[in-house]
């Protein structure tokens, strides 16, 4: 049908001016709700937050739109002429031993390694769905079937394509997490000038409340009031779209107090750690690796930087960027800033030899400890399944309704999930 307009002066209150609450709020605004949207930052974009103060654009959090065929992220992109890098082709990488060699693995290594997990997991999500990970891991190197990996290259494959992609370690991932969220089609690009374009365009029309730090949501038959650090703000309903790590610390209060189903979905669910380190070099020494698009570490260490992105292929800047994840990633966040430097550079010394410069400048995140993330991004714990997601996303007594990335079933842990899972609340409070 053509477009439902408002219930005349129906005010829906948006928490969290993230990509999920930007799109809520735009979608509401332009059917005609008036809409208060809340930030506790004084930045909007969340999850989606681009540094600029060493004169290149840096993303902290997201980096890449995940398969940009049919991506609403690519839409959303064109619409604010965000430039886009070419498909970034993660075989495009260099493999290093951890004695600086060559060949760390082979990339039929690695798809082999990605099939048998694949072989694995059909057997488990019949048989075991509830088992973790690595109990599928140790399986399938009881059989026989890991064998033609070295320990060194098991655990970088796990590093890399388990602990960076779900920002968990294989312990803690139910075996149905590989399963959820295949990503779209079409490759992986990313924003060389910031990612941050989209946020922006999003909020052009929007009057947001930065500072606001939203402690208390009531919500009765006649309405709600969201108290925040800025006032006290009354309306028909309210879409919380607030990291999944802060609804498990329980920083906002919710009187009353929220159904078992969803606390229940808030406690399953897991908030994973994904980190970056940005380095820049006053000029670029991986003049072998120039053209690849990642350096890959190939060692026994558990997740000491095994990854970097050639920032050089992006912005023609001495950039790279290095990720650390799960318990590593969290062991990370209460080290100094010159600790972690330390522990990177020893790793690309390995690479590239001792006699390379030391970085002019460092970025590091600490999403953990982030008061307004709590985490990276949300992962199915063992124990938890899709259903825990739908959970999450169900709205309460048509007051409160929920969005963000951990709510979305089809696309969790992107920033379409997190999007699309905007315009799904902003259509339910339209369809009421
Ligand atoms: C994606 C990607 N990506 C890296 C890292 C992170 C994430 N994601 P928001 O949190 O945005 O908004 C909520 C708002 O609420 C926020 O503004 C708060 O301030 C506010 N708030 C909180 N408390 C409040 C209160 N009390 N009152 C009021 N307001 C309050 N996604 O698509 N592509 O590349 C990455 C990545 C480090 C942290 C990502 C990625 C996840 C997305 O960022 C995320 O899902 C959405 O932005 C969430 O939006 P939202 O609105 O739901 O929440 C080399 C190499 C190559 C190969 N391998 C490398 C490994 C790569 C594997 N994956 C990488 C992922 C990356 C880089």
């Amino acid at each position: 049908g053509g477009p439902v307009m408002a219930k005349e002066n129906e005010r829906v209150i948006v928490v969290g001016a993230g990509i999920a609450g930007l799109g809520a709020a735009n979608s509401l605004q332009s059917s005609g709700y008036d809409v208060v949207l809340l930030e506790a930052r004084d930045r909007i974009g969340g999850r989606i937050w681009t540094e600029r103060s060493s004169g290149v654009a840096m993303d902290m959090g997201a980096s890449w739109i995940h398969g940009i065929k049919k991506n609403p992220i690519a839409a959303l992109a064109e619409k604010a002429k965000a430039p886009l890098s070419p498909i970034f082709d993660y075989d495009h990488a260099s493999n290093y031993k951890s004695d600086g060699s060559g060949e760390g693995l082979p990339d039929k290594n690695a798809e082999r390694f990605m099939s048998t997990m694949e072989d694995y997991l059909a057997w488990y999500l019949r048989r075991e769905p509830n088992a973790s990970l690595q109990t599928l891991i140790d399986d399938a190197q009881s059989e026989g079937d890991l064998d033609f990996l070295t320990s060194a290259q098991l655990n970088f494959m796990v590093n890399t394509e388990v602990e960076h992609e779900f920002a968990a370690s294989p312990e803690k991932l139910s075996v149905e997490a590989l399963d959820e969220g295949k990503s779209q089609k079409g490759g992986d690009v990313l924003f060389p000038q910031g990612y941050d374009a989209i946020t922006d365009y999003l909020a052009q029309s929007l009057v947001i409340h930065t500072e606001a730090v939203v402690s208390k949501i009531k919500y009765d038959a006649k309405g709600v009031v969201v108290y925040s650090s800025a006032g006290e703000f009354r309306g028909d309903r309210v879409v919380v779209t607030v990291p999944l790590g802060v609804l498990k610390a329980g920083r906002i209060e919710f009187s009353p107090s929220l159904p078992d189903k969803k606390l229940q979905a808030i406690e399953k669910l897991g908030m994973g750690v994904l980190n970056k380190v940005w380095l820049t070099f006053p000029h670029v020494f991986w003049h072998r690796d120039i053209e690849r698009n990642i350096i890959q570490y190939v060692s026994e260490e558990e997740g000491h930087f095994s990854e970097w992105l050639n920032g050089y292929k992006y912005v023609q800047q001495p950039v790279l960027l290095g990720f650390n994840a799960a318990e590593y990633g969290v062991t990370i966040e209460s080290k100094s800033d010159q600790a972690i430097t330390d522990e990177a550079m020893a790793v690309l010394r390995k690479i590239y030899g001792e006699d390379i410069p030391g970085p002019e400048a460092v970025k590091i995140t600490r999403w953990r400890s982030d008061p307004y993330a709590l985490g990276s991004y949300s992962y199915l714990k063992v124990g938890a399944t899709t259903k825990h997601r739908k959970h999450l996303a169900e709205p309460v007594n048509n007051r409160l309704f929920f969005a963000g990335e951990a709510t979305s079933s089809a696309y969790p842990a992107t920033t379409q999930g997190a999007y699309l899972s905007g315009l799904r609340e902003a259509e339910r409070i339209r369809d009421l």
